[in-house]
């Protein structure tokens, strides 16, 4: 496999550079390092180089998954509450051709109605949901099975 197969781009959206610091009962005590370490491992257990962007800002998200159609082979993506509004993020994803699975610590469709429709999971090969850190291990995971499927 090429450098931008064997690349996963590991996206987090709004507030995930807060986890750790409020909310631990609903989102665990790690932090946002701490997650992506968990995937890096997982990615290189798997032969695959984890990079990882989280953005606030939508379009940086966007602009991230764009550039990603050039650097990468399959996306996991934490959008945030981006998950519940952003047709914009949608779009995106449904422009780039790779694995894209959808990841949430918590279980949203346990949560708050707002949290219940995500636009962005008809787009996705599948979501990762309510297994929090272990979470980053199982969606790595996917899109390595789903890779090798190809
Ligand atoms: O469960 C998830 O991973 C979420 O994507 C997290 C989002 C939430 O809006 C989604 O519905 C589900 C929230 C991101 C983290 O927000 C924090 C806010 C304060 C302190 C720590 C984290």
């Amino acid at each position: 496999m090429s450098e931008q197969a064997t690349t996963v781009l590991l996206i987090s959206g709004p507030n995930l550079n807060l986890l750790g610091d409020r909310e631990p009962e609903i989102y665990g005590s790690e932090t946002l390092d701490v997650h992506v370490a968990t995937a890096t491992r997982a990615a290189e257990r798997n032969g695959l180089t984890l990079n990882h962007i989280q953005s606030n800002h939508e379009g940086e998200l966007i602009e991230a998954i764009q550039q990603a159609r050039h650097s990468a082979g399959s996306i996991v993506i934490n959008a945030g509450a981006f998950s519940h509004t952003s047709w914009a993020i949608h779009d995106a994803l449904k422009s780039f051709d790779g694995p894209v699975v959808e990841l949430h610590l918590s279980n949203p469709a346990a949560r708050e109605e707002f949290r219940h429709l995500s636009v962005i999971a008809p787009v996705a090969d599948g979501t990762v949901a309510g297994f929090g850190n272990l979470g980053y291990d199982l969606a790595i995971d996917a899109v390595a099975r789903l890779l090798k499927q190809k």
